[in-house]
């Protein structure tokens, strides 16, 4: 099949991200199988865009910012492998393969999120141990948002409070999905040096593309979707309405950046996955 620019431009980026994750942990044992069963397959959205951003930004992308940029993806399968437990979305599959306590148990499960998190951290620690300061201040921004004010927030949001309307869903959306989104163009505009201004530029960017890209998911699964989405709150033009309006945001909060082309691609690759 022939790719055109962007599709290569993706799928080196998700080789460059593969390659350093495929057995990645040591084989010891069970939790660290499981661990290597979590993160082997995925889209790599997150790494993809901390390294997009500092291309964008004309940083240099190193070894040491392709490690740095897993420690976002190490979070991200954390949080996937936890939310499929039956206390949470109960989900047998992911990514077209057993859930990791199905294919393990759920011991196992908790365990093996836990650890991922932990050496998320870990690996930072080791990678910013003799850089600049601005290092320490992206690992900073990615555990803001991973944490009790970002990404876990909008899991509670999402399982513990009434969604009565479509504002209380879209902050759920910001949370749950949009935050690692926005950990991961932050932390690379950070590390890049960029002005307060311009960061905010860029994590708006983040903010909506995350929202564009949960409406497409519910417009997509609609049919099968048993979770409270935005079908319920609106018909499809609406949603579609919706959508764009999210789109119109995030193209216009990223227009002021040069070289901006892959993020104006990506936000329309995003919404027309299968
Ligand atoms: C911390 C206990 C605990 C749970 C965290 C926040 C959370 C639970 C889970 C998030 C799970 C979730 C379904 C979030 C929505 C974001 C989303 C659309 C995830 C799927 O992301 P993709 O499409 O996944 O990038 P791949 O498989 O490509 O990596």
């Amino acid at each position: 099949m022939m790719m055109n620019n962007f599709e290569n431009r993706l799928s080196n980026n998700k080789n460059l991200v593969d390659k350093k994750l495929v057995n990645f942990f040591e084989n010891r044992d069970i939790l660290t199988d499981s661990m290597n069963y979590a993160i082997r397959k995925g889209k790599r959205l997150r790494p993809i865009l901390f390294l997009e951003t500092l291309r964008m930004l004309d940083f240099p992308i190193d070894e040491d910012a392709i490690s740095f940029s897993l420690s976002i993806e190490f979070i991200h399968c954390y949080s996937l492998v936890h939310d499929d437990l039956p206390e949470m979305d109960n989900d047998d599959y992911r990514r077209g393969d057993l859930t990791v306590h199905k294919k393990f148990d759920q011991a196992i499960a908790v365990l093996c999120g836990d650890s991922l998190l932990n050496f998320s951290y870990e690996n930072m620690f080791n990678l910013v141990k003799n850089k600049d300061v601005k290092w320490i201040e992206a690992a900073r921004v990615i555990s803001k948002y991973a944490g009790y004010c970002g990404m876990i927030e909008g899991q509670i949001l999402d399982i513990k409070t009434e969604i009565n309307e479509l504002d209380d869903l879209i902050k759920i959306y910001e949370k749950k999905t949009a935050n690692l989104f926005m950990a991961a163009v932050e932390s690379a505009g950070v590390i890049a040096g960029l002005s307060k201004e311009k960061l905010n530029r860029l994590t708006d960017y983040a903010l909506y593309m995350g929202i564009c890209f949960q409406i497409y998911d519910d417009i997509k699964d609609h049919d099968e979707n048993e979770d409270v989405n935005i079908t319920n709150f609106k018909n499809k033009n609406q949603c579609f309405e919706i959508y764009n309006n999210f789109r119109t945001k995030a193209l216009e909060s990223i227009k002021i950046f040069d070289n901006n082309t892959f993020f104006i691609e990506l936000l329309d690759y995003l919404c027309t996955r299968i």
